[in-house]
């Protein structure tokens, strides 16, 4: 998707121009790939702009640096006043966020030990990820012959630059034979998650989510939506599925911060139900909208206002 440009970006501690925030050609992550970042967004609401669960994405990112073994040269409470400062002075009534702590320039070869690490926050306006019509009306979607990695290969619990290759490699793979986007399946065949978002299957009016064993992130949508359905009345299970539980599901979704909620009509061409949001997926949907926007009093504390 295009970008639109906002006026600043948060780099090491000041505040660049949009068209300055660049980086050396012999930035160490862009060679090797080890580097961590987050997907956060800010919503409209009717006291101004709030960030969604930003502490929690921030702690995340601390999390996946951690495994990586990057030293983050800030803590989590500057980088969570960082993203406020810079939001505050871009403008923005609704954003998505995207922290980003990358080896920078001045090492090469592939030890990572003494890189400098880097920290940037950008924010621009994004609208809907999978389009419009497939936030309404559902998403085909392909199941990948890409695998999710191995957890000894690269831990897929980390948000790193690097695995998204796996991603990239399964999303053009469903573009390129017609579908909206692709589920992949983990090393063991079990269903792991979409290129950049995590699945519920609803069957019996019950929901279930696949852990993060089978290659899945631990989704902070995924958290909000397990809570939300609780809060409906549905029982939630963190479970493995087969990618036949996929096809006999009566309702089945994508969670994530760019990708909001969104159902899934058909998987390898097989119908989903009837074909249509479930009344499960859109009750949950319009829950998370609420919630977001501000208008879902039991959800105020997932808001920092700026
Ligand atoms: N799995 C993966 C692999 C993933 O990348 C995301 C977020 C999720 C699950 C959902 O996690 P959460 O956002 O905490 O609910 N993907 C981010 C990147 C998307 C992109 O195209 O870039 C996102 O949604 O921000």
């Amino acid at each position: 998707m295009p970008i639109v440009k906002a006026k600043k970006i948060w780099m090491d501690g000041s505040l660049v121009d949009w068209d300055d925030a660049k980086v050396h050609v012999l930035t160490h992550s862009l060679h090797y790939g080890l580097g961590v970042f987050e997907g956060i967004r800010a919503y409209e609401t009717e006291n101004g702009p709030a960030i969604f669960r930003l502490s929690d994405h921030i702690k995340r990112l601390f999390v996946s640096a951690h495994m990586l073994m990057i030293k983050i040269p800030y803590s989590i409470d500057e980088l969570v006043e960082a993203t406020k400062q810079a939001l505050r002075v871009n403008e923005l009534k609704s954003c998505y966020i995207r922290p980003l702590v990358y080896l920078g320039y001045g090492e090469m070869g592939l030890n990572p030990i003494p890189c400098k690490v880097n920290v940037s926050i950008a924010m621009w306006p994004w609208g809907t990820y999978l389009g419009e019509d497939g936030l309404n009306n559902g998403i085909r979607v392909k199941i990948s012959s890409w695998k999710r990695h191995d957890p000894n290969a690269i831990p897929p619990a980390a948000k790193s630059t690097g695995m998204y290759i796996n991603s990239a490699l399964a999303k053009m793979e469903a573009l390129n034979a017609g579908y909206d986007e692709a589920i992949l399946l983990s090393p063991q065949g079990t269903v792991s998650e979409g290129t950049g978002e995590n699945i519920f299957v609803v069957k019996k009016g019950k929901l279930i989510t696949p852990p993060v064993s089978a290659g899945a992130l631990e989704g902070i949508t995924q958290e909000s939506i397990i809570k939300i359905a609780n809060d409906l009345g549905y029982e939630v299970k963190v479970d493995n599925l087969l990618r036949s539980d996929l096809y006999v599901a009566d309702e089945v979704f994508f969670t994530g911060t760019a990708a909001e909620v969104v159902p899934i009509s058909s998987i390898d061409d097989r119908q989903i139900g009837d074909g249509k949001p479930g009344l499960v997926t859109k009750k949950i949907q319009e829950s998370f909208f609420s919630a977001v926007k501000g208008k879902a009093p039991q959800y105020k504390d997932w808001l920092d206002y700026v």
